[in-house]
């Protein structure tokens, strides 16, 4: 029997029973079970801190905030090494890796076995959404990371607490291990422990809706709550369930009158999803709210309206790029309680990122522990980054300025628009409309963002179709997900109050390459007309791609000389030959999915053809 650290919560035989399995499988020098408390929180961080994992923040600048670096082979989720493993190969589709589940179970098994020697077994129940809410879940995750249980503490609602709601239950089982056993006597040596690339499972059980995760230490590949659990298993319980488990920010928007709508939107990564959520309108009156920057889980109430919760309970966002310019109210957020991974520490124990809005200063120690000066460059004479573009904040979203009192209701906020969007240069206007859900459904299917040449090997102007950017979160077949979103659908039509579908797109280009759109702050226009459409007093006309704002429908107070009336008419023009263009991409897209794309989008293509004809 392996020792315990603490006593084991009764209650749950099932959860007890499947802890000490894994225990002897794994072989830790000890369990311990998390309680959430404050207390431990403190422990756990300063343990870290006294291993050489993290440094402490000078606390007169980020007050109880740490500083992690990973190993440079882990940081950032790895696609390639992303399982779903289903029964069956076809159900999780052309989209995901698919291994045979006993197989894989086979090969992961031999990785677990004394994997956590010289180690702890953390077990953390945690909950996705308000502990009790109807719309939430509960998980339990192993591990032997004590990165991973503060960042779980910050991100999900986790402990005792959860525990009690959980009672005798069902939750969804998910292991993960660093992979790198110590043996007698060894220690990280302030080290960040992972496995090589080619030991790194995260593996989906969809069937079992089980999560094994092995070698990687790093955001989603080991925080299994959030993008394993509430979108990737998730997905597969909400296609059983008849409820919506999507990549999508929730925001409260509020107009002069004090009217309030929610909205969500789905944006593929890079396209200021976090930044949209926290927005600061320029339009006098208005006011965002943030409930979520990064998952929603919806499900119908009595009255036909999707209500929405934000699973998590903090952001896991991007440092790089952030500044009190970009998004203040995520600069705000990461002010104190944070744990950030990957970014540059000054020399007076403060945190320093590439656009954080000010210069470095003359000496940093970079995201390797390296010292580092502005201006330096490697052996081939480019420029090293004193942080790592995927660099992150971990950071309580209690402590975002931004965020909507009501952002923690267990019943969720009443959905009235969705967004979908990606990043494109040309063709796709600043806003549109879609026709029906079933046109809406087909947006969502095609979204994607246009790759730059270099990045990708790939032809300029290719999109990489991102269908509701969910391409690496659909936990099965994508195109069973677009039907699944085509019932939604025909459940909620009878009641009418579906949320309505928008498309929008910050990122036109004019000829000289100049971004068209100001963005940002700037976007609280477009989602003014957002508002005034769902409330039905925006005007609008319909076009052979949709809805599209007459030109006096946006509104340019303030923006005159930016966008000029010509530019915003430019952002709401069909453009017939791009559109051309748009629809053989398109036809592209849909053969990957065969005879399982659904009938109705095949039409709806079908007919935005006969429509641009
Ligand atoms: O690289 C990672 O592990 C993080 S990925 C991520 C984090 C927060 C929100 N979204 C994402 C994403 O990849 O969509
Ligand atoms: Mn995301």
């Amino acid at each position: 029997m392996v020792k315990m650290l603490n006593a084991a919560p009764q209650g749950n035989p099932a959860l007890i029973k499947w802890v000490q399995e894994w225990a002897e499988l794994c072989q830790p020098n000890a369990i311990y079970w998390c309680d959430g408390s404050k207390e431990e929180y403190d422990r756990l961080a300063e343990e870290c801190v006294q291993s050489g994992l993290a440094i402490r923040l000078n606390p007169e600048k980020r007050p109880n905030s740490l500083l992690f670096r990973s190993d440079p082979s882990d940081v950032a989720r790895v696609e390639k090494r992303t399982f779903i493993a289903s029964v069956k190969q076809e159900d999780a589709g052309p989209t995901n890796n698919w291994i045979d589940p006993v197989e894989l179970k086979k090969t992961m098994t031999d990785l677990y076995r004394n994997c956590m020697n010289g180690r702890i077994m953390y077990v953390i129940p945690f909950s996705m959404g308000p502990v009790g809410s109807p719309i939430a879940k509960i998980g339990v995750e192993l591990t032997d990371s004590a990165y991973v249980v503060l960042n779980m503490a910050i991100m999900t609602r986790i402990g005792t607490k959860v525990l009690e709601v959980l009672g005798a239950g069902e939750f969804v089982p998910c292991i993960h291990s660093v992979g790198k056993p110590l043996a007698e006597g060894e220690s990280d040596n302030g080290i960040w422990p992972c496995a090589p690339m080619d030991q790194k499972y995260i593996a989906h059980f969809p069937e079992t809706r089980e999560i094994w995760s092995y070698g990687s230490g790093y955001g989603g590949n080991a925080l299994l709550g959030k993008k394993c659990l509430a979108l990737r298993i998730a997905t597969v319980q909400a296609r059983d369930e008849g409820w919506l488990a999507e990549h999508m920010l929730i925001l409260k928007l509020t107009n002069p009158e004090g009217k309030v709508k929610y909205v969500t939107g789905a944006f593929p990564s890079a396209c200021g999803k976090t930044n949209l959520a926290m927005l600061i309108p320029t339009l006098p009156g208005w006011k965002v709210e943030t409930v979520g920057d990064d998952i929603s889980w919806m499900k119908f109430d009595d009255n036909g309206y999707l209500r929405a919760i934000n699973p998590e309970a903090g952001f896991f966002g991007v440092a790089p790029g952030t500044s009190m310019k970009s998004n203040p109210n995520a600069m705000l957020s990461c002010a104190k309680d944070t744990i950030f991974t990957n970014v540059a520490l000054t020399d007076d124990g403060d945190v320093w990122w590439e656009g954080i809005g000010y210069d470095a200063p003359d000496h940093l120690i970079d995201w390797k522990g390296n010292d580092w000066k502005p201006g330096q460059v490697d052996a081939d004479g480019n420029a090293v980054k004193a942080a790592h573009p995927n660099a992150r904040f971990t950071a309580r979203a209690n402590n975002c300025p931004a965020i909507a009192p009501e952002w923690e209701d267990p019943a969720g906020v009443p959905i009235s628009a969705f967004l979908f969007g990606g990043r494109r240069p040309s063709t796709l206007p600043l806003i549109y409309q879609s026709k029906s859900w079933e046109h809406g459904v087909f947006i969502g299917s095609t979204v994607g963002s246009e790759v730059t040449a270099a990045a990708l090997d790939v032809k300029a102007g290719t999109v990489r179709r991102d269908p509701f950017a969910m391409l690496p979160f659909c936990g099965y077949h994508m195109a069973d997900y677009f039907a699944h979103w085509l019932k939604i659908g025909k459940a909620g039509e009878a009641k009418g109050n579906l949320p309505k579908i928008f498309c929008v797109n910050w990122f036109r280009r004019n000829a000289e390459g100049k971004f068209m759109w100001p963005g940002f702050g700037d976007n609280s226009r477009p989602l003014a007309w957002v508002f005034g459409r769902c409330e039905g007093t925006a005007d609008a006309k319909e076009t052979a791609i949709g809805y599209l704002p007459t030109e006096d429908a946006i509104d340019r107070t303030g923006i005159e000389d930016e966008v000029s009336a010509a530019d915003l008419a430019e952002l709401l023009k069909v453009d017939v030959d791009g559109w051309k263009a748009e629809l053989a991409m398109i036809d592209e897209h849909y053969a990957k999915f065969g005879d399982k794309l659904p009938a109705e989008l095949k039409a709806q293509l079908a007919a935005l053809k006969e429509r641009l004809a």
